[in-house]
């Protein structure tokens, strides 16, 4: 973990090299690289699961950007969200996911199309023929209206029971047991371009339920019935991680299918303590480290990044706490462990700078920097200092030598370099006297990690003041 001590002494010298900045310790502010970048080095992704109301809060909504590569929708491409009643197909709430994830420059698993829960009665209720064109109807039209912006789908979901035989579902009952292979063919068809998955819990480790999957994937694979691979839940407890992780990995790999751990939570008792804290980082080191020993575990997606975000507490309640951020979003020791585990070097400085110019402005910026070897992030709050409402921004800044935008939030950036212009997004292009809203992006670098050293706001120079 980056001690306060050691952030301190980072932004001691910054200060002292840099005497037109003036520098406050930020708090939220993270040393590490971001979970995204350091799984890319490894050729994995890092994801997170974000409903669209997610999205309205800013600085979760900021931290899923920096944090995650991918989003899996918490529910919003579900069937109840996406075909409430027969033929009435409804994509809002899902589009508002996906355009979140873009705005982010994140890609988008698909959660999901063939489960037992969160299917709405009226399809529960139909005859055998009906349901399986209800079925097929359902995927082509999903598959379809997604195609080209879901790179993965979780096809069929939770459909073993503990011990291992197929979940007595209405699907299961009304179908029968070729239903499954029957969605990975529609799938396929449905949009080509898209990893197909099973996707289950406690099937993380070796047996019974595992074992079942198990066994599915090698006769689909035999059968050639499309199936790219295996998700794995991971929702856990603490000090509980299966020790069989990698081995049940590395023994679906072994078919020919990539896996991925998909809704990653482990969880304990509520209140959390430092020994609990502990345990959970060694239980988040172990997940990691069993995903980086499979060469096709393709990657790691929580459920929810802070414990504020989590599904947890209400449904097992007196716990919780199953999350690498706190409900503040303060990394927990859990997001320290998973930073080292993806191999991360702490070695960078942390600092907030406020640039300063002189001169009438309407406008104050401030502007948190936050670097590490090759990379930095770049929050930016604004805030109007005149007396009309702004409606309708753009933010003019030079990027110093060497610095390129990889991807930014709550505005659009460009060019990645040089004189850059951040414009409003539709949700925040509204700014009232004393109004502040907060942007940001994420950058390469080449040594210079330095805030830009002057904003200016629709032409005007923006101050501190
Ligand atoms: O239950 C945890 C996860 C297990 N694996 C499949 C996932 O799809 C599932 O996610 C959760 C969502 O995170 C919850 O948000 O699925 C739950 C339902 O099984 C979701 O909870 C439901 C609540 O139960 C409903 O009361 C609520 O209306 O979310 C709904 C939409 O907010």
């Amino acid at each position: 973990m980056i001690t306060t001590t050691k952030r301190l002494g980072a932004v001691a010298v910054a200060l002292a090299s840099v005497t037109a900045l003036t520098v406050i310790l930020s708090p939220a502010a993270s040393a590490a690289a971001p979970l995204r970048d350091l799984a890319a080095a490894k050729g994995r992704y890092f994801g997170n699961s974000m409903t669209a109301g997610d999205f309205n809060d800013s600085a979760y909504r900021a931290l899923n950007a920096r944090e995650a590569g991918v989003v899996t929708p918490g529910n919003e491409m579900k069937w109840d969200a996406t075909q409430p009643s027969r033929g009435n197909f409804t994509f809002t709430r899902g589009d508002q996911v996906v355009a979140g994830a873009v705005a982010a420059n994140q890609k988008v698993r698909g959660h999901t199309l063939v489960w037992h829960s969160q299917t709405p009665p009226w399809v529960q209720n139909l005859s055998a023929t009906d349901m399986r064109s209800a079925m097929v109807n359902h995927i082509n039209t999903v598959m379809g209206h997604y195609k080209g912006k879901v790179f993965a789908w979780d096809v069929v979901n939770e459909a073993f029971a503990e011990d291992g035989t197929r979940r007595q579902s209405f699907w299961q009952q009304k179908l029968g047991d070729g239903y499954i292979a029957d969605a990975f063919r529609i799938a396929r068809a449905a949009d080509p371009t898209a990893k197909l998955y099973y996707n289950d819990y406690n099937t993380d480790g070796i047996g019974a339920k595992s074992d079942g999957v198990y066994n599915m994937v090698k006769a689909f694979k035999e059968q050639g019935v499309p199936i790219d691979g295996v998700g794995l839940q991971a929702h856990l407890i603490v000090g509980q991680v299966p020790s069989t992780m990698r081995q049940n990995m590395q023994r679906l790999a072994d078919l020919g299918v990539d896996v991925a751990i998909t809704e990653l939570d482990i969880r304990m008792r509520t209140p959390a303590d430092s020994a609990k804290l502990a345990q959970q980082a060694r239980d988040y080191t172990a997940v990691v480290n069993a995903c980086l020993a499979v060469a096709r575990c393709v990657g790691i997606t929580t459920w929810g990044l802070s414990d504020n975000h989590s599904w947890i507490p209400g449904v097992f309640p007196g716990e919780g706490a199953a999350l690498p951020f706190d409900g503040n979003l303060q990394p927990k020791p859990a997001y320290d462990a998973m930073v080292s585990a993806f191999g991360n070097v702490p070695t960078t400085t942390t600092t907030t700078t406020t640039t300063s110019v002189p001169g009438d402005a309407n406008c104050r910026v401030t502007d948190t920097i936050n670097a590490w070897n090759t990379g930095l992030t770049s929050s930016i709050t604004v805030t109007n200092t005149g007396t009309a409402p702004i409606d309708g921004w753009s933010l003019a800044f030079t990027l110093p030598g060497g610095q390129t935008i990889t991807s930014g939030w709550n505005a659009t950036y460009s060019p990645t370099s040089g004189q850059v212009a951040a414009r409003n997004v539709s949700y925040n292009a509204t700014l009232a006297p004393n109004a502040s809203v907060t942007i940001g992006f994420q950058a390469n670098h080449t040594g210079n990690t330095a805030a830009p050293p002057s904003f200016t706001l629709n032409g005007s120079a923006c101050t501190t003041a």
